[in-house]
Order: structure tokens, then C-alpha cells, then sequence
């Protein structure tokens, strides 16, 4: 199964669901077995005088060590995208031939969308998964908008408009060397009322764009000026996307990415906390100590699952040691 090959939204939603309960299942058969560690600790330092199990350094050390080895799996799993494949959709628009596929391959380091310097050379739009300033996104570069006879570019250029519709934000690029045209213009009233940022690209040639103007259509943070010839400013647009996003102003459709990423970081905390635990035990500390590790890690995968930690630990106690009854 692969997210990329979910034609329809049905199968992709699909997908996410399956991807999630997958994961869901296999944190909570870590967090199962990491309980019983715990209460087995527990019970060793609060009931000495009963008969508990004793675990010992080498055998925990064993099992912690499986522990993090299948969450780093987990996590390599989050690594190859699979889990964030569907990001945030980030679609380049713009009149024909200001650099929409210049962008789109300095972005991926690659020679991905043809670039010429005839106007309406991107036909159909491409696209792309890839981490920008840690967010996942798709991005998506598109057919240079205008009015055409060319019966196949018009089919492209209806495309863009398509896609501009269903962005979670978009990148609307002018070209800095000419005056702004209709064309321009026309794109601009269109992104008015969307979550977009203004790229001004080809700031190495000349910047003939009035600056004032394009502030009637954005908050002047959303103006960029950029070159993708000599790599200048993309890191502004880096810093400005990421503004936008962790401050809540790009929604996604996509609810579950959130979560994703945030299972990702609760999977990340629980593999620390368990190295941490191998340390401790490595130094020989006291087992209380190796309990307070391995209840961080509970806690972070229980971010995951939607359970808390504080009755498991005893319920677990009592059932596994029946102590006290
Ligand atoms: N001087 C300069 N040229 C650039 C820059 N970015 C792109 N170009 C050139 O502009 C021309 C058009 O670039 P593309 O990336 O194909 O433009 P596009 O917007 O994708 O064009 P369409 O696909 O036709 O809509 C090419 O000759 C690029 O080399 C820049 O920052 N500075
Ligand atoms: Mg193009």
C-alpha cells in the first residue's frame, strides 16, 4: 500500500486510517510490555517482602534494547514519508515564464519540471513530496496561467485553477524584471482572499514591481523577493512558511498529518527515555531510577495511544503480583 498511489480521496483517507491504526496497534503492544516492566520494578521497590518476579539488569537491558530497536523501525517508517506523504499542499502559481519549475527544482535539488524560456512551457502540473523547514508538503508547480488558443495549454492552465482551489496555501511568483502585467493582476485578485506568499523572482535582473500595489493584495510578510537563478531568498520563504504553519495559519484538510508528527515526536521521546534507561542500568543505578525512565517513555507513547499512566501502573501491579488481596 503507498499513499502516492491513492488515486481516489476515498482510498488515500482510506489509506491514513489504516497507516493510523497500524501504528495505534503497534504502540500499544510497546506500551503492554512496557508496563509490565514497570510494575515489575514497582513491585520489587514497594513490596520487598512479597515474592516478585526479579528482573534482572541483563534481562530488562534485553527487552528495553528490543523496545527501542522497534520503535527506531517505526520511526524510520515516519522517515520515508510514508506517514507524511499527504502534508500540507503548496501550489506555485503564476503567468507563464516568471520561474515556477526554476522554484520547483531548486526546492528538490533536482531537474525535475523542464525549464525554457518559452512562455507556457509547463503543460500539465507536477508533483512533489518533500520536507520544507520540517514540514512535509506537497508541492505542486503548474501550467503558467493565461489566456491561450492552444487547445492542450488551456487544458493545463484549468488545471491550475483547479489546484490553486484546493491549495493549503500558495506560492504566487511575478517576475521582478517586468512591470506588473493584467495577467499579474488577474492571478493576484484571484489569491486575494487564499492563505498565499508573493514570490518576486528574478530579483537579479531588476525589481520593477511596485511594492505598494502588491500590498493590496497580502500583508506586506507575504511579499518575497527571491532569484532562483542565484539561489537568493528562498530561505526567507522558508522562514515565512514555517511562520505561517506552526502558527496555526495554514490549515491543512488533513487533520491526521498534525497527529502524524506529532506521533513522530512522541516516538522520538520514548526511544530518548529509553536509551536513557539502558544508560541507567549500564551505570548500575537504582531501579527506581530505570522505572522513572521507562514511565517517560510510557506517558510518550500513551500520547499516541490516548491512554494516561498514572492507574496502569497499579492496576498492572495488581494483577500481574495480585498484591495486596
Ligand atoms: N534571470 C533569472 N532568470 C530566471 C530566474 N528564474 C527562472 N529564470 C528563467 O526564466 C525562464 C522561465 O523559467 P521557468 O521555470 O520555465 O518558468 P515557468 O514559470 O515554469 O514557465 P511556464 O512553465 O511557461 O509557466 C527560464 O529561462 C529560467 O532559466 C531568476 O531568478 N533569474
Ligand atoms: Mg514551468
Amino acid at each position: 500500500m503507498d499513499l502516492i498511489e491513492s488515486k481516489t480521496e476515498l482510498s488515500r483517507q482510506t489509506a491514513i486510517n489504516q497507516l493510523e491504526g497500524s501504528i495505534k496497534e503497534k504502540v500499544h503492544f510497546l506500551r503492554d510490555e512496557l508496563l509490565d516492566m514497570i510494575a515489575a520494578i514497582e513491585a520489587a521497590i514497594d513490596y520487598p517482602e512479597h515474592d516478585v518476579e526479579e528482573e534482572t539488569y541483563s534481562e530488562m537491558y534485553k527487552r528495553i534494547k528490543s523496545l527501542i530497536e522497534r520503535i527506531n523501525k517505526l520511526l524510520e517508517f515516519a522517515d520515508t514519508g510514508k506517514i507524511i506523504r499527504e502534508g500540507v499542499q503548496a501550489v506555485i502559481l503564476g503567468k507563464p515564464n516568471v520561474g515556477k519549475s526554476s522554484l520547483l527544482n531548486l526546492m528538490l535539488m533536482e531537474e525535475r519540471a523542464i525549464v525554457t524560456d518559452i512562455p507556457g512551457t509547463t503543460r500539465d502540473t507536477v508533483e512533489e513530496y518533500m520536507n520544507f523547514g520540517g514540514i512535509p508538503v506537497k508541492i505542486i508547480d503548474t501550467a503558467g496561467i493565461r489566456d491561450t488558443g492552444d487547445a492542450v495549454e488551456k487544458i493545463g492552465v484549468e488545471k491550475s485553477r483547479k489546484c490553486a482551489e484546493n491549495a493549503d496555501i500558495i506560492f504566487m511568483m511575478i517576475d521582478a524584471s517586468l512591470p506588473l502585467s493584467s495577467e499579474d493582476i488577474e492571478i493576484l485578485e484571484f489569491i486575494k482572499n487564499k492563505k498565499s506568499i508573493i514570490l518576486v523572482n528574478k530579483t537579479d535582473i531588476d525589481n520593477k514591481i511596485d511594492f505598494d500595489k502588491l500590498c493590496m493584495y497580502t500583508d506586506e510578510k507575504n511579499i518575497i523577493y527571491i532569484s532562483v537563478k542565484e539561489d537568493t531568498g528562498i530561505d526567507k520563504l522558508t522562514e515565512r512558511f514555517m511562520e505561517l504553519f506552526f502558527g496555526g495559519e495554514i490549515q491543512t484538510k488533513d487533520s491526521v498529518i498534525i497527529s502524524n508528527v506529532r506521533h513522530k515526536n512522541m516516538l522520538c521521546k520514548a526511544a530518548e527515555a529509553l536509551e536513557r534507561a539502558i544508560v541507567t542500568i549500564e551505570t548500575r543505578m537504582p531501579e527506581d531510577f530505570i522505572s522513572m525512565d521507562l514511565q517517560e517513555a510510557l506517558s510518550a507513547l500513551g500520547e499516541i495511544t490516548g491512554d494516561s499512566v498514572d492507574d496502569e501502573i497499579i492496576d498492572r501491579i495488581f494483577t500481574r503480583f495480585c498484591l495486596g488481596k
